[in-house]
């Protein structure tokens, strides 16, 4: 009889049970995730039906028009985190602070950063868009309200990251540091189910992806080391949503590249709940990440909503282009 698939309550179970000393709060706030990002995925693929396209008419921290979307998918994490009863504080992009939670004394260990719905301005015309998180465990003293101590903490400090991408399937991939696993969404069943096991990013891809058109604006060592992908080996591919460009280099290798330039000094994507989640899943499938010169999972965040360069690919691309971005001429 052919085996179903494991569903990722499954498999986040039998991950759990090798560790005899766990409480399972971290089961709970995992299953938290993964509802969380079913509910958007299903708002997600009826935003042209449903009334929750276009914009809510306010502006975030980050001073970008926020969407409904955007709205709906933070305000769903935040229900459903604070529900797990698992954390202690969450950080957001979509918030200017954090949110501080009084945590069950035995099981709220736990602080969670996340992107809502990146990529949202894609919404709209149909693109690829996702969820991005990442998990601590707390840091703060265990009797009161979590905080930002808890949330700004480097990639190397992960217990578990991942991303959902909502496109012509929902792919939940994470790690809990055992390898990095993807799960498709079954619709009929409601049930993300075992579908990419144990993914590795080749060491070298067919693929380049960043935006060209900044050409005029990137310093001229980003320019040098970008122009070592463009000698007609590589296909140029960029969707401009991080999750799309993110998630095809993990599974076909190449590298993703969002550098500095004249307006963004310290590049776009922020560092906390962007980068640093995509650090700890490529470095656990066997890939690279870094700002161009650091690795992404050694930069300790000073604020919640710090922005930093992204370097994302396989092995051998990425130090391809660290070495030229350092002046190697080879
Ligand atoms: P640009 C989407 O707005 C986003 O935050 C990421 O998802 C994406 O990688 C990046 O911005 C695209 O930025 O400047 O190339 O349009």
């Amino acid at each position: 009889m052919q085996q179903r698939p494991m569903t990722l309550v499954e498999h986040i179970e039998a991950s759990e049970r090798r560790f005899p000393e766990a409480t399972g709060a971290f089961t709970v706030l995992m299953q938290a995730i993964g509802l969380a990002c079913k509910i958007i995925s299903r708002e997600v693929n009826q935003a042209g039906l449903g009334k929750l396209l276009g914009l809510a008419g306010r502006t975030n921290v980050q001073g970008e028009q926020v969407a409904r979307l955007d709205e709906f998918a933070n305000d769903t994490l935040v229900r459903t985190l604070t529900r797990s009863g698992s954390v202690c504080a969450l950080g957001s992009e979509e918030l200017a602070v954090p949110i501080r939670l009084p945590p069950a004394p035995e099981t709220g260990h736990y602080a969670v950063v996340f992107d809502p719905l990146d990529g949202s301005s894609n919404i709209d015309v149909a693109v690829s868009v996702g969820t991005i998180f990442g998990v601590f465990r707390r840091r703060s003293p265990a009797e009161g309200l979590g905080g930002v101590e808890d949330l700004l903490q480097p990639a190397s400090s992960l217990v578990a990251a991942g991303y959902a991408i909502y496109g012509s399937s929902t792919v939940f991939v994470y790690s809990t540091g055992l390898g990095v696993h993807g799960f498709t969404l079954d619709p009929s069943l409601g049930e993300l189910l075992l579908s990419h096991e144990n993914i590795r990013v080749p060491a070298r891809g067919p693929y380049y992806s960043c935006n060209t058109g900044y050409r005029d604006r990137w310093p001229e060592d980003v320019a040098r080391a970008v122009s070592r992908f463009e000698d007609g080996s590589r296909s140029l591919r960029y969707v401009g949503s991080l999750v799309a460009d993110a998630h095809r280099t993990l599974l076909r290798g190449g590298i993703f590249i969002y550098p500095p330039d004249r307006s963004k000094p310290e590049g776009k994507l922020r560092l906390l709940y962007e980068a640093a989640p995509l650090a700890f899943l490529f470095e656990q499938a066997g890939g690279r990440a870094s700002d161009g010169r650091q690795r992404i999972t050694e930069k300790v965040p000073a604020q919640l909503h710090d922005r930093t360069p992204l370097v994302l690919g396989g092995s051998e691309d990425v130090a391809l282009y660290e070495s030229a971005l350092a002046g190697d001429a080879s």
